[in-house]
């Protein structure tokens, strides 16, 4: 009797081990999510190859990875040492994408990067997914990208994917413009947001790089002074008439 117990008992035991170790399986097979994006600032160069990163098609070749303060005599403010430009990592007709490893989303769940170029919005973007779904969670363009005053500049945007913390979520960058004018994407610095302060803090920036870069208000004009602008002088100056330029 004692010994049917005992078989009862072991057999009992090696149900609860199979069906642990049945539990666990699953787990060990899911592909490895890191805990940041990978090489999101784009410095490891190292290897001369891409890391954290995988690209599709032509635009996006490695050699497009550079340190040039300057392109085009544009001032790039890069962060860091290197950041990605599309001039150098191929010719501006080129197409392709530039995927990265899928991350767990963590910090407050916003995530800024810096974006140049791009300036068809239609076809230049970049992309945020949840792993095993196709619809985006976020579509991103460079609407700063006039073509005259913002060009190459690699402007801080603010991505807010709050959402989704906890999610495993990649990115993909997208080159479909096979055109000349500023038809590739320069880009830099995607960073998870560890704390509010940090999105209000790149959303200055943003505003400080448009503020910098961007058209001025009244460039190439003179505004009038104010001792020849009728409005601040209505006791003197007769109501409709409009102040003419000197000879
Ligand atoms: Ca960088
Ligand atoms: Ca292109």
């Amino acid at each position: 009797m004692k010994s049917t117990f005992k078989r009862l008992l072991s057999g009992l035991l090696a149900l609860c081990m199979a069906l642990s170790l049945a539990a666990c399986g699953p787990q060990d097979d899911q592909p490895e999510v890191a805990e940041d994006i990978v090489n999101g600032d784009f410095e490891e160069v190292s290897d001369n190859k891409w890391v954290g990163w995988t690209r599709e098609d032509a635009a996006f070749n490695f050699r497009g990875v550079t340190n040039e303060e300057k392109i085009k005599g544009v001032p790039m403010e890069k962060s860091g040492d290197y950041y990605f430009a599309g001039t150098a990592g191929g010719n501006p007709p080129m197409r392709g994408t530039l995927t990265s490893d899928p991350f767990k989303l963590g910090g407050n769940g916003f995530i800024t990067f810096k974006m140049g170029a791009g300036k068809n919005t239609e076809k230049v973007y970049v992309e945020f997914f949840e792993v095993g779904n196709d619809t985006p969670l976020a579509h991103v363009t460079n609407d700063d990208c006039d073509g005259v005053y913002i060009t190459e500049h690699l402007i801080t945007k603010v991505v807010d994917l709050s959402n989704y913390i906890g999610k495993n979520i990649y990115i993909v960058i997208t080159d479909n413009d096979d055109g000349t004018d500023l038809a590739y994407v320069n880009v830099d610095a995607f960073h998870v947001c560890a704390s509010d302060e940090e999105v209000a803090a790149a959303q200055a920036e943003h505003d400080r790089q448009i503020a910098d870069y961007g058209e001025k208000p009244f460039e190439g004009m003179r505004p009038p002074t104010p001792s020849r602008t009728p409005a601040l002088r209505p006791a003197i100056s007769p109501a409709g008439r409009s102040w003419r330029a000197r000879p």
